[in-house]
């Protein structure tokens, strides 16, 4: 098989989903798997969540961008915000996960947690946590777009690279994946009670599983083994 590049969506903690996807998708060394933030939060598994992903790091090229929800925990862990405003968003079952303390919280994942990039692109696409603006190289895009701005506030245009944005953040409470063709979001809402999404790009396999991992139509009888769904 050659190297391919799959995307991840909104993972908040869903630790069983994760190992779902993965099964699913079986990366080798040989593939790049892009992460697209929010890894932690509201689920109650976040712990175990980078745990595997550090794993994930020896068996592949794993990229982890940064969320929002990743944003406010270093806040929180730095002491750049009030650490309550966080355990409102979903902070709280994340501290449950470390034993109720942020003193809890390993040196391996606060440096996972900090290395988290704001996007990667290929060259036919590029990832953000949640938007962009059109106008503005990758590198400039401001932080609140980025990691904040839903696309139910702004669905921006096409990107002024000429790539097509694969972003997350946006809950698609129905569980499909949107794809504007210049624009796709990947967060199906797996916490909600959805489904966690892995996509491939540039040829958009996709592969879904709930949150105890169970691959969706994976009863269906499929000619690549039911291993992927075509979309
Ligand atoms: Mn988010």
């Amino acid at each position: 098989m050659s190297a391919r590049t799959i995307a991840i969506g909104d993972i908040h903690g869903c630790v069983r989903a994760l190992d779902g996807v993965l099964d699913a998708v079986a990366p080798t060394t040989e593939d790049t798997l892009i992460v697209l933030g929010d890894v932690v939060d509201r689920g109650p598994r976040s712990r175990e969540v980078i745990d595997r992903l550090l794993a994930l790091q020896r068996q592949c090229r794993l990229i982890a961008l940064r969320g929002n929800h990743e944003e406010m925990m270093l806040d929180a862990l730095d002491g750049r915000i009030d650490a309550r405003v966080w355990l409102q968003f979903g902070g709280r079952a994340t501290i449950t996960s470390y034993g109720g303390s942020l003193e809890g919280v390993p040196e391996s994942h606060r440096r996972f947690l900090k290395e988290m990039r704001l996007f990667h692109e290929t060259e036919t696409h590029f990832f953000i946590h949640a938007n962009y603006v059109a106008t503005l190289p990758l590198d400039q895009q401001p932080l609140q777009v980025a990691l904040w701005e839903h696309l139910t506030a702004m669905v921006p245009p096409p990107h002024v690279s000429g790539k097509c944005a694969v972003v997350g953040h946006t809950p698609q409470y129905d569980g499909e994946v949107l794809d504007l063709d210049h624009l796709i979001c990947l967060d199906t809402y797996c916490v909600g009670g959805r489904w966690l999404t892995a996509m491939s790009f540039p040829d958009k396999q996709i592969w879904q599983v709930d949150g105890e991992g169970r691959l969706r139509d994976a009863g269906r009888d499929e000619p690549n083994g039911g291993k992927g769904l075509t979309p």
